[in-house]
């Protein structure tokens, strides 16, 4: 083969290679970008080393095939991305603007001087220049760019960051796309390039923070072999502003440290806490800090000596708070007690609301069990006013058919942030009772558990993605709504086409609803199978295992009716939540329909607002979920044209499996709710097509679910 020839092919297969279509480029897809959809800009003013001006030529150059020149001053069409520091921007005089958006926060502005056009990305840091500069390059992405722009944009919460469920071993708890990416056995010598991918494409979105490993601790993480190889993770992130944080487990100073006890109260205890955080800024001074889970489904913790869980929180607070570290201490605490699980956390944290450090932060799942395709918010919102309280929301899909299913998130979340908690009046909603609208502590945050794996697409469903992507996007702002970040999404990832964008919006804007509809509607929850979360088995029942591990302890159906007695006739969780909302869930009449098995006990034949029986309407609600998933299948078979077949194939081959869940899950709960109600499932509506004895027997092979 000849030079040229070789050269040639050379040339074809990178561009093949770039343009293979398994989704690895998530939505920073700038190669598909079309040209003219670049603002007018012929240089950049600003510095080359920063994160900021590298990222905008990377894209640059990806979109028109030319990087731009850097200049010192400033021409006609410059583009200045430049923190307070640079002389150009402090010529602008912005900085009663940029006081208002804060450290991270950043402004957008066209400016016309001197017959000049002049583009300014501007803040007072460089992590908010990368984030400026990510809003930038997105509304080229989506052809949003305006000649003139004038933006101001300040994050609601300070700290928002992804937790991993990863194992030292390579696998994730609950995670659903394979192993992990951090990969410790190669660690420190061997450095991933996919650990910069991963801080490029959060940083695109906002997050700064994440935790590596699973909140099931293992003291291991904390051995000077461990925090070598954390060491080289948190270098390759923080060129994208992403600090590094572990989960610990509360035993390590007698584990690790081989101490008497791991009581916070023992002098050598601390001690050797603060010589292990001392270690840990030797090698990683820009460290964030511990995410603990004590006291919780059998790990160590504080009670184990009788302390409290502040005790164990402050104990680990003093030991970070000289290197201007945080605790995130968990809430989710459950114990095999008569006491209703949903009412538990409150009951144990209530007393201790004021008794954390400054530097502590509480981590509070959204609602009060456990991540439930849905459930109310959790109490705590609300109801702790003198402690800081963070979000913390499951980007993966562990109830919600993990990465098999198409379920957008967004929906669930903003139902989340904007539920009222009415604790100071009207409109106290959950968002600003923790964004520091409310109550001002010296920290805000939120947690989302990551989806990410080791699958080439990152999160093993193509429309996964959007899930990260929303949860970055809503944590810089709840305010946006999940119609814009999924049109976005789309936008970034697939193409500009709106006959795409608009019926893929509304199939993701419907998505979540559905699959509540086909797996647990009416307020039903915890309805899963044995261990793993996947599909239905309301009629689970293991001898000798934890009531509160057991179907049967939730759905509580009899021949009466169905749902958990949560009233003041009941287990009283209803009084955990402000008035009126205590006396809207409290009575039949007045409880949202969507959450009426969560808080009572419903008889069969009890009118629904639609005039149905509630037999009739649960019948209905898992009908309806299977004909929206039917109706995806079609949307999406009718988007072939738009789109590359390698993620066309696959989504389509995802949605065959949903289809068929959708309909065991019908069948299963229905065929075995029938059971006690004795009623006809409505003629109206699709048959059961399988045997509740047959869907007895089904034992499912994890492996090829995770
Ligand atoms: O319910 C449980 C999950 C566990 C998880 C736990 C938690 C990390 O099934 O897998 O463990 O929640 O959030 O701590």
């Amino acid at each position: 083969m000849n030079k040229s020839l070789g050269v040639l092919l050379l040339f074809y297969l990178s561009v093949f290679c770039l343009h293979a279509e398994d989704g690895s480029r998530l939505w920073l897809r700038f190669q598909a970008v079309n040209a003219e959809n670049l603002p007018g800009i012929t240089s950049i003013n600003g510095n080359p080393a920063s994160m900021a001006v590298q990222e905008f030529q990377t894209a640059w150059t990806e979109i028109s095939g030319k990087s731009l020149p850097v200049t010192s001053k400033l021409t006609d069409k410059t583009l200045v991305i430049g923190t307070a520091k640079n002389k150009n921007v402090r010529s602008f005089g912005l900085n009663a603007e940029l006081d208002k958006v804060g450290r991270e926060g950043y402004l957008i502005k066209t400016i016309q001087r001197r017959n000049q056009t002049v583009t300014l990305v501007v803040s007072e840091s460089e992590n908010g220049l990368l984030y400026g500069i990510f809003h930038l390059l997105r509304l080229v992405q989506t052809g949003q760019l305006t000649e003139q722009v004038d933006i101001a944009e300040k994050p609601l919460y300070d700290i928002r960051m992804l937790n991993h469920w990863d194992n030292l071993n390579g696998t994730v708890e609950r995670g659903y796309a394979g192993y992990s990416i951090w990969k410790w056995d190669e660690l420190p010598n061997h450095i991933s390039p996919q650990y910069r991918e991963y801080g490029r494409a959060n940083a695109s979105v906002g997050i700064n923070g994440t935790v590596l490993n699973n909140v099931n601790a293992t003291p291991q993480i904390l051995t000077t072999e461990y925090l070598e190889k954390v060491k080289m993770i948190a270098d390759e992130l923080r060129p994208y502003h992403i600090k590094v944080y572990l989960s610990i487990n509360f035993s390590s100073p007698a584990e690790l440290g081989g101490l008497e006890n791991s009581d916070p109260f023992n002098d050598d205890v601390q001690k050797w806490w603060r010589g292990k955080v001392n270690e840990i800024y030797r090698l990683i001074p820009d460290f964030g800090g511990f995410l603990v889970k004590a006291n919780s489904e059998g790990l160590p913790g504080p009670q184990d000596y009788g302390r409290t869980h502040a005790d164990g929180a402050n104990m680990l607070a003093d030991a970070l708070n000289p290197h201007g570290g945080i605790v995130m201490w968990r809430a989710f605490v459950y114990h095999p007690t008569n006491e209703d699980r949903a009412k538990q956390a409150c009951q144990e944290f209530m007393p201790l609301d004021g008794k954390f450090r400054d530097n502590v932060i509480v981590q509070v799942k959204n609602g009060p069990i456990d991540f439930q395709p849905r459930e109310p918010f959790s109490p705590l919102f609300g109801a702790m006013k003198h402690t800081a309280l963070m979000p913390e929301l499951q980007i993966t899909q562990e109830y919600l058919g993990f990465s098999n299913h198409l379920v957008f998130l967004a929906t669930q979340w903003k139902e989340f942030f904007e539920s009222d908690t009415y604790c100071n009046g009207k409109n106290s909603t959950v968002a600003k009772t923790t964004d520091g609208t409310i109550f001002s502590h010296s920290l805000s945050a939120i947690a989302g558990v990551a989806n990410i794996g080791q699958d080439a697409n990152w999160c093993g469903h193509h429309f996964a993605q959007a899930n990260w992507y929303a949860f970055g996007r809503l944590a810089w702002n709840h305010e946006l709504t999940a119609d814009e970040i999924a049109e976005e999404w789309l936008r970034m990832t697939f193409t500009q086409q709106n006959d795409f964008i608009v019926p893929m919006t509304q199939m993701m804007l419907d998505s979540w609803k559905t699959a509540v509809n086909y797996m647990m509607p009416l307020g039903l929850h915890h309805i899963f199978a044995w261990d793993h979360h996947y599909g239905p088995e309301p009629w689970c029942d293991i001898p000798g295992a934890r009531p509160d591990w057991l179907p049967k302890y939730y759905h509580n159906a009899d021949e009466k009716g169905i749902g958990f007695d949560r009233t003041t006739n009941g287990s009283d969780a209803v009084l955990q939540y402000h008035p009126p909302l205590k006396d809207h869930f409290n009575d039949i009449g007045t409880c949202p329909e969507n959450l009426l098995l969560w808080f009572h006990h419903v008889p069969w034949n009890h009118t629904m607002k639609n005039g149905r029986t509630l037999w009739n309407e649960l019948c209905y609600r898992y009908d309806t979920g299977v004909q929206q998933v039917r109706e995806f299948q079609k949307t999406w078979d009718k988007a072939e044209s738009y789109i590359d077949g390698e993620r066309f194939r696959h989504v389509q081959s995802r949605l065959k499996i949903q289809s068929r869940d959708a309909v065991w899950w019908k069948d299963a709960c229905l065929l075995y709710f029938q059971t006690y109600s004795g009623k006809p499932i409505p003629y109206d509506i699709e048959r059961p097509v399988h045997e509740l004895n047959d869907l007895k027997k089904i034992k499912l092979d994890l492996r090829h679910h995770n």
